[in-house]
């Protein structure tokens, strides 16, 4: 299989290439026959013409299928103009439900001249076998009109699985606040990649994004500022609900997160009963300072407060996780900050979501009774390491051991909001420059030595916006980093390769102007 996948690189690396004559202006460039990321674990190129959307393809689906043939048909339909009605008579475009294509996510899709048959076991994993349809037609299959191109899907079988079960991003709507809209943007770059989990940070010093009942001034006066003084925001809940329909449409599960219990000066703000500090009262921050506020460990109040904020949000949350954050918290005692994360994982535990929290919660990170992966009361069930290097290692390692489950978002290798190179307009820069090949060169499994084999549960870039507050400043830092760390988390590792991946990316550039992405292009890619 192996041998195939690279024979596929190969190909694809030989028609980018040929296709290299210069570009007529106005008319739409070809694409390599095959350009698909993450890298599918096998892909053999068949020798016939491949199969050609005309105005009789249908979409054909089996029980079970049809609303994902709605929506393939409707995305498809934007910019080929086709009319792809969608039914279980007639064909072309095939949508079969098959329990013995392997793996939740796993798929196969073959495309010759009579057709594309996308199979799967599940719906998650016809999804994503769509997501590679998409890729595999002319770049301006994501224009958002009408183009006339040849719509050609080359002869092609691919069998593909993720290796990680947990693909996720992380985006910041605290520090800059992002609209429904804005966020639905996000999850359709998280879809195109076939990541599977967004992770919302929706509280930090800066701003509080999310209503809670009886607590009017979490958002009153919590929600109202961001980094650099404009104005913030927040959803409601209807808007959450959207936020979690959209993606789930997509077959991304939501993530929230409250940061706890640093992190918290905006939630101070709206409560400032919660700080016992002895400063002054909390006053709104628009800085990007971090480390300098904390809930009242010892104020019973404080955690009626979490268990109204949790037990809510887990109410609304249809995903198994809850992130309780965890992260830079430099004023209280160990032996306090543990108890506190104890008390709060174990209501997470009691609103029935497992409890995820960055990796300085390992002290109280475990699997309790309910088996590894499934947190016990008062334990934290899966750690998300940010660190840049690995000097937590020790603790994790001790978490592992008593069952938690490990989540990879290493700073130097995964934080999207660190420059490319030093200067860049946008970005921080504490844990170094990030470049594409940082993203793309390392093994989530070997980054943190000595955890047994099967404790990472996957891989999550995130997105901190300190310095981020547009979507095409979102696109800037996403693309072309995103793809590279979704190969991380989907690719087989041995597959992977740098020198055959960076021609790969440089075909999605077409794909991202037919979309209207920004995008930043780095000279390590071979752009044309
Ligand atoms: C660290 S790593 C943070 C965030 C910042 C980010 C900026 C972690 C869990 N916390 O609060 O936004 O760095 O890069």
């Amino acid at each position: 299989m192996r041998v195939l996948t690279r024979c596929a690189g190969l190909v694809a690396a030989l028609a980018l290439l040929l296709s290299c004559q210069p570009a007529q202006s106005d008319e739409p460039r070809a694409l390599p026959a095959i350009n698909v990321i993450p890298l599918p674990l096998s892909t053999t190129v068949g020798t016939g013409p491949g199969y050609l959307l005309t105005a009789d393809t249908a979409i054909r689906t089996a029980p079970g299928t049809a609303p994902l043939a709605d929506r393939l048909a409707e995305q498809l339909r934007r910019s080929t103009g086709l009319p792809l009605p969608v039914g279980p008579a007639t064909g072309g475009i095939e949508l079969r439900l098959d329990p013995a294509v392997e793996g939740e996510e796993g798929y196969r899709l073959a495309a010759d001249e009579q057709g594309v048959v996308i199979t799967a076991n599940t719906e998650q994993g016809l999804y994503r076998g769509t997501q590679t349809l998409r890729q595999l037609l002319p770049p301006h299959i994501d224009a958002g009109a009408v183009v006339q191109v040849r719509w050609a899907v080359p002869p092609v079988t691919v069998t593909d699985r993720p290796r990680y079960p947990y693909r996720g991003a992380l985006l910041d709507v605290a520090r800059h606040f992002f609209t429904v809209a804005e966020v639905k943007a996000f999850v359709d770059r998280l879809a195109l990649y076939k990541f599977n989990h967004l992770h919302l940070h929706l509280s930090d010093d800066q701003g509080w994004r999310i209503t809670v009942p009886g607590h009017p001034e979490l958002t009153g006066i919590g929600a109202a500022t961001e980094v650099g003084g404009t104005p913030g925001g927040f959803y409601t809940d209807a808007d959450y609900r959207e936020i979690v329909r959209y993606a789930q449409e997509r077959f991304l599960t939501v993530v929230p997160e409250i940061d706890l219990p640093g992190h918290t000066n905006a939630a101070l703000t709206a409560h400032p009963e919660l700080d016992c500090s002895g400063g002054p009262p909390p006053v709104p921050y628009t800085g990007t300072e971090v480390g300098f506020s904390a809930l009242c460990p010892t104020d019973e109040r404080s955690y009626a407060f979490t268990n109204d904020v949790i037990t809510h949000l887990a109410a609304l949350t249809p995903g198994p996780y809850l992130h309780i954050g965890g992260d830079e918290v430099k004023r209280l005692e160990p032996q306090q900050y543990e108890q506190f994360v104890r008390r709060v994982a174990a209501q997470v535990v009691a609103a029935g979501k497992i409890p995820v929290g960055w990796h300085e919660t390992a002290p109280a990170a475990g699997a309790g009774q309910a088996g590894a992966g499934q947190a016990g009361p008062g334990q934290v069930g899966l750690l998300q390491y940010w660190r840049a290097d690995q000097t937590a290692t020790v603790p994790v390692q001790a978490a592992v051991g008593r069952g938690a489950k490990v989540l990879m978002s290493p700073a130097g290798r995964t934080y999207l909001d660190m420059k490319y190179q030093n200067g860049y307009r946008l970005g921080l820069r504490w844990a170094g420059y990030v470049d594409v090949l940082d993203t793309y060169g390392w093994d989530p499994d070997t980054f943190l030595p000595g955890l047994p084999p099967g404790s990472v549960l996957g891989v999550e870039p995130a997105l901190w916006t300190e310095t981020l507050s547009t979507v095409a400043e979102l696109d800037l830092m996403l693309l072309p980093r995103l793809p590279a760390l979704a190969e991380v988390g989907w690719s087989a590792q041995a597959d992977r390769h740098w020198p055959e991946f960076r021609v790969r990316l440089a075909g999605q550039a077409l794909r991202w102007e037919a979309a209207g992405f920004a995008f930043e292009r780095r000279p390590s890619i071979p752009w044309r």
